[in-house]
């Protein structure tokens, strides 16, 4: 194994010189698992456990601050952690190039950042069940204001009843956003999707419990991770994959499975990053802060009555705006950027 072939390129040496000038002795390894106080790491030698100094806990602000799957990091000791299984020190973490972020379970407004430096993001879902287009458009704007480049995957063609209504239904959403169709079981569509999986490139594979992403993963790699049936009732995933982990593959570049999310609650405020298309129309309103409902002069709201932008758009755009604003009433220190 090369660190390229783990992803790693000369901007990331320059990122990790600028970042830790004062650490001569350490060496740099990408997470492949993280658990709760400890990493496993790669690097071009192999596998091995690395640990967060004291230190750089006590910094932390919040979780964005710790490792996490897809980071690089700086440790010492590499060849001592390999060669007795000991727990390398973490000193620190490159500077991410992309991450994404969701809000925390639970009532505290707080960030759990899932996977750092992913490339691009899958968004599966799956063609034989009622498709959601108002959780992929979150999938969509977590991804965007993450910076990896979203791509809408619509899974299990083989079983779809109208597989045009659900291209059009994820198409209306997407806003520029590749939308590809396979069957991972039967194997149509994937060569498609595995165009977008190269050496040096890192992706993720994202969406609900059963859709079929440790499948996918699974044809990419050649891995035989686990997978199960859906349950007889509903179709509902069991949640099988049970953490987030980073493989390495030789054809296919780095590749990120994730366990089955129902929701991505938003933490990030992503309606203006995510709504280009609102947004772009927003600039011919008539008031700077026109929430395009019923302000006079409203361009968006004119542009929706004639036709030139969905209804839906508009309404996913809302959501998105309703449930910042209600973020900033609970929590008014968060301002709007
Ligand atoms: N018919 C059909 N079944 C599929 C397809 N892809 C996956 N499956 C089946 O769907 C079930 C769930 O697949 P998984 O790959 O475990 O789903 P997952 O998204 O990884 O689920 P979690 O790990 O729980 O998040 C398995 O029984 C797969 O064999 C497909 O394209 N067609
Ligand atoms: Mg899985
Ligand atoms: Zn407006």
């Amino acid at each position: 194994m090369t660190l390229a072939s783990l992803g790693w390129d000369d901007a990331w040496d320059d990122a990790w010189q600028a970042a830790t000038p004062d650490l001569p002795g350490g060496t740099v390894a990408r997470v492949a698992v993280a658990h709760r106080g400890a990493v496993e790491v790669i690097d071009a030698e192999g596998q091995f456990w690395a640990e967060p100094t004291g230190k750089m806990f006590h910094r932390a602000g919040d979780a964005r601050e710790l490792p996490i799957v897809g980071d690089w990091v700086v440790v010492e000791d590499a060849a001592r952690a390999r060669a007795d299984g000991s727990r390398a020190a973490l000193r620190a973490i490159v500077p991410r190039r992309t991450c994404l972020v969701r809000k925390a379970a639970g009532e505290a407004d707080r960030p759990q950042p899932l996977v750092a430096n992913v490339d691009v993001a899958f968004v599966l879902a799956s063609a034989n069940l009622d498709l959601n287009p108002r959780r992929t458009e979150r999938y969509l704007a977590a991804i965007r204001t993450g910076g990896a480049q979203p791509v809408i995957v619509l899974s299990k063609i083989d079983l779809a009843p109208d597989l045009a209504a659900a291209v059009a239904t994820l198409t209306a959403v997407a806003d520029g956003a590749p939308v590809l169709t396979l069957s991972a079981t039967r194997g149509d569509g994937v060569d498609a999707l595995a165009a977008w999986c190269r050496p040096g490139r890192t992706v993720a594979f994202l969406g609900s419990s059963g859709v079929g992403k440790t499948t996918l993963v699974n044809r990419l790699s050649g891995a035989a991770r686990t997978t199960a049936p859906v349950r007889a009732g509903d179709d509902r995933g069991v949640h099988t994959t049970t953490r987030r982990e980073l493989l390495v593959t030789a054809a296919h570049g780095i590749i990120v499975d994730t366990p089955g999310m129902r929701e991505l609650a938003l933490f990030e405020d992503a309606a203006d990053t995510a709504f280009d298309d609102v947004a772009a129309i927003a600039a011919g309103c008539r008031f700077a802060d026109c929430r395009h409902k019923a302000e006079p002069g409203c361009a968006v709201v004119a542009a929706v009555a004639g036709g030139e932008l969905a209804a839906a758009r508009l309404a996913g755009f809302h959501k998105l705006a309703d449930e910042q604003a209600a973020r900033e009433r609970r929590n008014p220190s968060r301002k709007r950027r």
